[in-house]
C-alpha cells in the first residue's frame, strides 16, 4: 500500500496527541467509521493494577463508635523541674534543756573524780582476784573435805578416845595399803599414845590383830612413830618384839591389847585415828 495511503490514519494520530478530551470526537468516529467498519464493543477487561496511592487526605471527624479500652502506661518521662518551695512545717516539740555550760574549774573537778573512780576500781580489780584465789583455794579445801567425809562414811565403825577418833572399815590389808586407805580421808594408822587410846582400838577391833602407826624400818630396834619420833608408850608381848623370821619392822595390836612385831607384808585390820 502506498504510504500516502496510510496519510489520513497519521493526520488523525499526529492531530489528537492532547489527552484531556476523549481520544476520539464523534465526527472523527464519523470519520473512522468511515474509514473502517467498527463492531459491538467487547466485554471490559480485566481491572487493571491498582493505582500508586493517592495523596494523604485531609483529617476526618472524631469517630462515633466506642473508646477503645484504655492502653498500657506509657515509658516514665523524665523527671520534672523541682517545684515552688513549700510552706514551713509545723513547729517541733520543745528540746531537751541544754547542759549548763561547765566551767573550766568544774571541768578539772570532774576529771579528777573520774580518776578516783577508775584508782578505785582498780582496787575492786585486785580485791576481787585475790578474793577468787582464795575462794578456788577455800572450794579445794572443802572438796577434799567432801572427799573426806566420803571415805570416813565408809568407816562405819567410830570409838572416840580423849582427843582422837579410831575408824574401822572392818578390812584387812598390808601396812602399806592401810597407810593408803587412811591418807585418804586424811587420817593416819592409828597410833596409841596410852592406855586408854590402846583400850579404845582394842574395843573396836573387836579381838582382830590390827596394824599400828609404828616400825623400825630406818633402824633396826628402835621403833619410832610415822613422824620419826621416837615411841613413848609400848603394850609389847612378852619375848617381844623378836624380829622373828625374815624381818618384821611393823607392829600388830594383839586381841588382848598387846603388842608383837610381825612382818609388815602380813594382811591384817585396818584401823585409822583422826583428830576428834
Ligand atoms: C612369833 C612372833 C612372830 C610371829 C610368829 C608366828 O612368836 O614373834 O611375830 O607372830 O610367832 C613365837
Ligand atoms: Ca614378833
Amino acid at each position: 500500500m502506498p504510504v500516502f495511503s496510510w496519510f489520513p490514519f497519521l493526520l488523525i494520530i499526529i492531530v489528537k496527541t492532547d489527552y484531556s478530551e476523549p481520544i476520539l470526537s464523534e465526527r472523527h468516529e464519523q470519520t473512522c467509521c468511515s474509514l473502517v467498519s467498527c463492531g459491538t464493543p467487547g466485554a471490559n477487561g480485566a481491572p487493571g493494577k491498582d493505582g500508586r496511592d493517592g495523596l494523604k487526605g485531609e483529617k476526618g471527624e472524631p469517630g462515633q463508635g466506642l473508646r477503645g479500652a484504655q492502653g498500657p502506661p506509657g515509658k516514665m518521662g523524665p523527671p520534672g523541674h523541682p517545684g515552688p518551695q513549700g510552706a514551713p512545717g509545723l513547729r517541733g516539740l520543745k528540746g531537751d534543756t541544754g547542759d549548763n555550760p561547765v566551767s573550766l574549774n568544774k571541768l578539772s573537778t570532774l576529771e579528777r573524780k573520774i580518776q578516783h573512780l577508775e584508782t578505785q576500781l582498780e582496787k575492786i580489780n585486785e580485791s576481787f582476784l585475790e578474793l577468787s584465789v582464795i575462794s578456788k583455794k577455800q572450794i579445794q579445801t572443802l572438796q577434799a573435805q567432801v572427799n573426806k567425809n566420803k571415805n570416813i562414811l565408809t568407816f562405819s565403825l567410830v570409838k572416840k578416845s580423849g582427843r582422837k577418833l579410831f575408824l574401822t572399815n572392818g578390812v584387812k590389808a598390808t601396812f602399806d595399803r592401810v597407810k593408803v586407805l587412811c591418807e585418804q580421808f586424811e587420817a593416819a594408822i592409828a597410833t596409841p599414845k596410852n592406855e586408854e587410846e590402846n583400850k579404845a582400838i582394842q574395843d573396836l577391833a573387836k579381838g582382830t590383830p590390827a596394824f599400828l602407826g609404828i616400825t623400825d624400818k630406818v633402824k633396826e630396834g628402835q621403833f619410832a612413830y610415822m613422824t620419826g619420833e621416837r615411841v613413848t608408850f609400848t603394850k609389847w608381848k612378852r619375848n617381844e618384839p623378836n624380829n622373828h623370821g625374815s624381818g618384821e619392822d611393823c607392829v600388830l595390836l594383839d586381841h588382848d591389847g598387846s603388842w608383837n612385831d610381825i612382818a609388815c607384808t602380813t594382811s591384817l585390820l585396818v584401823v585409822c585415828e583422826l583428830p576428834a
